[in-house]
């Protein structure tokens, strides 16, 4: 596959790349192929030996003077040697478990950490906690912490509606008309977890409007569709979503445009919806006049949007987005309850697609082999948050708190230990979160950079980037295996988390257990062994190991199979019944409504939410901000990369805000403004846009937050939306990530000089060590 003398393949979370080092750093390239590779990539080159990368094992000073214990993680770092580092690991292990028990260890660890499925460092850091007896986990994700606990009750695995309902080439084959809620980023569909070898979806989407299809564009942002493809744009106000959903219901139902046979044949509960949309039980009926302010779109053209979809191949897609805010369930319910009205649901290209365009290969067919994974042992503590709880978790030892029909305890914390994932970029309220920091005895963090996570841990273990490793890439709805070189040495001291691990479960007793006496090289060679087992199984013949190697990864082709879930349920609705209680879709859910949960009940409704930025709200000055994932990186990696640096604007991250809303506070292009509510403050450089909804502002998360105090007041002087961002679970329903849509207040910055963001160009404080500090 390499085609120049020594480049050589790699791959990464945003596809494949060719890399080789030249004198002064690393050259890379797309790999040919790849139909439209990201930008992401720029990133890329200067992020080897960056500034910012951990180069030796750390301990923070305070923590070695005085020992574990709560207290602000704040102070200089002392380098240790890696058997220093180790043995602390080990003995703040061995005494939280004696001292605490096992569910004193917080070892959720979430995040994306990197390409590359045996050096998956959550895969590591669960693998090596079972081994050890047992931790606190998390449950679900950030990216669809409604959708993964709601779809279940009402149709069926979220995975499955996500990945497994709709495929690309069927849309473009069908669909007249897309209703794309939260459009169809161009920017997310570079991104698929453990790599994605080639960019399609612009392609299809291409294609989609050479056949005359209309997509619509629901979205505060113009962008949100690829801009140089065409497509109407409907700038919805946030949180407007569900109101304009229920209202084209409304007319569906008061012009009998509904499909009453598709109703009673695979749904339970429309009565109770029609009851609702019709206002006979709370005097409201959802109507377009009902609708409008609440969305932003004029009732005259929610009704035509409601016939058209009636009278085309019509599909509604809502991406992860829309879930990500307070009653983030209820988006997708009302789409689904609308797609099931119009009577499309399980028609190929038709009906419901839920995160279609929040990642590069959704809509496309799963490998025919299970993609090898690192086997993580199982884990004997049955405590576990849903992921986004973190700080409630670290705050309320001892609390409970309802979630998915349980009333559930926090435990008490004692260590948090995380590896792969960067909690200060990725939790809401982070000011809450520090706080929520400082009450453990302990934080260990595995990390490549000095991200904000590291500098707030007691000790850092410096962990090498997979071009500093070999691996197998590969994302489930790919179509390749990818063979991740090693393109150079490992940085300074860092090393792979697997090694890590080793040298801390040697200490206690445990290398056998977790080694199973294998180097990393064998470790690969046999998860490769397991996919050829299975390649065999079929009749297919696996290339050998080295042949692997030689041919840069390997061709998996789609899983055959004879039409998709839903399209077999609508086929015989008994044969393929849905794993519901009733076995069908569930406009109303019995058992939800038994929950009895004030916040989410047994129909999609329309909830009122704090951080909705009202009519009034705009008159005094408020705006909603709009958190969501970032065009120029993924998430917050690579920050200090070429591509995410040459975005930023007066040296911080870009605010993009509409020039009206701009005007009204004399904030010019270019200046730095200051964004604040109640929970904290930042600042970010003003871009003005007409492709931003007026009383919206976008700030993308991603920023590596830095906090420093100005005019008295602590603030992120780098842009960190989430300092602004609301931590409060989605509903008692499913307990997600809120973090999307909050009130900001925006303002010019004309306080105290403003520093330089330092975060992203070098490391943290650190003292040189002193020879006597043992004694
Ligand atoms: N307000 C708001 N907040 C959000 C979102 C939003 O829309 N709005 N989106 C949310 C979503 S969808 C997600 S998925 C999360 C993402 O949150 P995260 O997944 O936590 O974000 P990343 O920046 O990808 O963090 C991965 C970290 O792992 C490190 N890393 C990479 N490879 C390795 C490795 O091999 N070993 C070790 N030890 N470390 C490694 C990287 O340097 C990086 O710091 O953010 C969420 N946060
Ligand atoms: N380049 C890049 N790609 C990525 C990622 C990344 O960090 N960088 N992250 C990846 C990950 S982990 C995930 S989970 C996915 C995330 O996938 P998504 O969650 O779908 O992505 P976002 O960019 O957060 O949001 C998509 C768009 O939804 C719109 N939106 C927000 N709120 C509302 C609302 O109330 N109503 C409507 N109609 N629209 C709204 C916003 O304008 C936003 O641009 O992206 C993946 N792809
Ligand atoms: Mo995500």
């Amino acid at each position: 596959m390499s085609n120049g003398e020594d480049f050589q393949v790699h791959s990464s979370h945003w596809g494949p790349y060719e890399a080789r080092l030249t004198g002064d750093g690393l050259e890379i390239r797309p790999q040919a192929g790849d139909l439209d590779p990201a930008p992401l990539l720029e990133n890329i080159p200067g992020s080897i030996h960056h500034a910012t990368r951990v180069d030796r094992p750390m301990v923070r000073a305070s923590w070695l003077e005085d020992g574990p214990g709560p207290g602000p993680r704040s102070g200089p770092f002392v380098p240790v040697s890696w058997d220093e580092a180790a043995d602390l690991v080990a003995g703040e292990v061995r005494r939280v478990i004696a001292e605490h028990g096992n569910s004193a260890i917080f070892g959720g660890s979430y995040g994306w950490s990197s390409a590359g499925r045996f050096h998956h460092a959550q895969s590591h850091v669960h693998r090596f906690l079972n081994m050890a007896g047992g931790y606190v986990g998390s449950r679900a994700t950030y990216s669809a912490g409604a959708a993964e606990i709601f779809f279940p009750h009402v149709v069926a695995g979220a995975e499955v509606v996500a990945r497994l309902w709709h495929e690309w080439e069927d849309i473009v084959e069908n669909t007249e008309l897309v209703l794309a809620f939260g459009g169809l980023p161009r920017k997310n569909n570079f991104v698929a977890s453990g790599g994605i070898a080639e960019h399609r979806v612009d392609g299809y989407l291409r294609q989609l409007g050479e056949r005359g299809a209309t997509v619509v564009n629901l979205s505060p942002l113009r962008d949100d569709y690829p801009p140089h493809l065409e497509s109407t744009w409907v700038p919805v106000r946030p949180f407007g979503d569900v109101p304009l959903m229920l209202a084209m219901c409304w007319v569906l139902v008061t012009e009998g445009r509904h499909d009453r046979e598709f109703l009673d044949r695979y749904t339970v509960g429309f009565e109770q919806v029609r009851r609702y949309l019709l206002g006979e039980g709370d005097g409201v009926p959802k109507d377009p006049a009902w609708a409008a302010p609440l969305c932003g779109v004029p009732a005259d053209e929610i009704i035509a949007l409601a016939r058209r979809a009636a009278e085309s191949r019509t599909l509604i897609n809502t991406t992860h987005s829309l879930q990500r805010s307070q009653h983030g369930e209820q988006p997708l319910w009302a789409a689904l309850t609308l797609a099931c009205l119009l009577g499309q649901v399980g028609l190929p290209g038709r009906g419901y697609a839920y995160s279609l365009g929040s990642m590069g290969n959704n809509g496309a067919p799963p490998m025919a082999f299970p993609i090898p994974a690192m086997p993580q042992g199982a884990n004997p503590v049955r405590d576990f948050i849903p992921v986004a709880r973190i700080s409630d978790l670290l705050l309320g030892g001892g609390q409970t708190y309802d979630y998915n029909g349980d009333v559930l305890t926090y435990p008490d914390i004692r260590m948090v230990y995380w590896a792969g994932g960067n909690p200060f970029h990725h939790h809401q309220d982070l000011f809450r979160l520090r706080e929520a920091f400082s009450r453990p005895d302990t934080v260990v963090v595995h990390e490549q950079y000095w991200t904000s996570t590291a500098r707030l841990a007691d000790i850092v273990l410096p962990a090498t980037i997979t071009l500093e490793r070999r691996d197998i890439g590969a994302g489930r709805h790919d179509r390749r295996l990818i063979a991740m070189n090693r393109v150079t040495e490992p940085h300074g001291e860092a090393k792979d988390d697997y090694e890590i691990f080793a040298m801390i479960s040697e200490r206690l007793g445990l290398a056998e257990e977790y080694t199973e006496g294998r180097t990393s090289e064998q470790w690969l060679e046999s998860l490769y062994e397991t996919l050829s087992a299975s390649m065999s199984e079929v009749g297919v013949e696996p290339p050998t190991w080295a042949e692997f190697w030689s041919d840069g990864g390997l061709a998996i082709p789609p899983e055959p199979r004879e039409g998709s879930p839903i399209e077999l349920f609508r086929r015989d609705p008994e044969a393929h019944r849905l794993p519901t209680p009733s076995g069908r879709i569930e406009l109303y859910s019995e058992r939800i409504a038994s929950f009895e949960y004030d916040d989410c009940w047994g129909h999609a409704a329309w909830f009122e939410s704090s951080e909705r930025v009202t009519d009034e709200d705009l008159a005094d000055g408020w705006l909603q901000l709009l958190a969501n994932n970032p065009a120029t990186r993924l998430h917050s990696q690579l920050d200090p990369g070429s591509f995410s640096q040459g975005s930023k604007v007066a040296g911080r991250e870009p605010v993009r805000l509409h020039p009206q809303d701009a005007a009204a506070r004399g904030i010019g292009d270019g200046d730095v403004v200051m964004l604040s509510n109640a929970r904290g403050a930042c600042l970010a450089g003003a871009v003005l846009s007409e492709a931003v909804r007026p009383g919206v502002v976008q700030l993308s998360t991603g920023a590596w937050f830095e906090p420093v105090v100005l005019d008295g007041r602590e603030v992120c002087v780098h842009g960190n939306p989430n300092v602004l961002a609301v931590d409060v679970g989605t509903s008692k329903l499913t307990q997600g990530c809120s973090g999307q849509l909050s009130k900001v207040r925006v303002s010019r910055h004309e306080g105290a000089e403003v520093p330089e963001v330092s975060v992203t160009r070098g490391p943290p404080e650190v003292l040189q060590p002193s020879r006597d500090r043992r004694a």
